[in-house]
């Protein structure tokens, strides 16, 4: 399952799979403010990316501090197919009245801001905040979307491909629908 849009001169690409095997020079997790690596999309690159990437998480934690929502650090890859890992924070659901929107897009906008100053040009991301922390995939991919989208607007020719790597079936069609949904207006 694969859905590719040129944007400008950066490819945006939607695909089904495993984040941790992806061949590009980001991937982002969907970390804790811990940065320790916990389940879901974070446990599995921990574990891919082996104790480099646990290591260096656990001395930027003990040198910044926790992260907060919507902050990004970046971290090698390890033994990941990807040079870097990029940890972001995104927003646990509460039902959309504490500011899950704008801090869901900082999420994504740390990430991209950080590749950018990196000279990072492809990145991959998986759907954040919609396992754990609960978001409604159909909102988090409309969010998600928009926000690169908007990124990519803003900072154009930069990057050369985004990448949304997602789990399931379900996922890839919910973010597929939402590109629809964007790209209708325009
Ligand atoms: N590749 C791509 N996507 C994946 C993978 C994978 N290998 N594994 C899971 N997903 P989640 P959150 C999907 O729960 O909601 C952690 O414990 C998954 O199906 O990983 O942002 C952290 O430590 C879902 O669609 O992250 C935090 O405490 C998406 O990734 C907390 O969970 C995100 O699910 C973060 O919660």
């Amino acid at each position: 399952m694969r859905f590719e849009v040129d944007m400008g001169k950066t490819k945006l690409v939607l695909l089904k799979g495993d984040i941790t095997v992806e061949a590009v020079e980001a991937i982002v997790n969907s970390a804790n403010p811990e940065l320790t690596p916990g389940g879901g999309v974070s446990g599995a690159i921990h574990r891919a990316g082996g104790p480099q990437v646990t290591d260096e998480a656990a001395r930027i934690r003990r040198e910044r501090g926790r992260l907060r929502t919507g902050e990004a650090v970046i971290t090698t890859g390890g033994n990941l197919p990807a040079k870097w890992v990029i940890h972001t924070v995104g927003p646990v659901w509460h039902g959309g009245t504490k500011g899950e929107p704008e801090l869901l897009a900082k999420a994504y906008r740390s990430c991209l801001a950080l590749a950018v100053e990196k000279g990072i040009k492809t990145i991959a991301f998986p759907s954040i905040s919609t396992g754990v922390y609960g978001y409604p995939v159909d909102q988090a991919a409309e969010i998600a979307l928009r926000t690169v989208k908007s990124f990519l607007e803003g900072n154009p020719g930069i990057l050369k491909e985004v990448r949304f790597v997602l789990f399931s079936d379900a996922d890839f069609e919910a973010y597929r629908a939402a590109w629809k949904r964007i790209g209708a207006e325009g």
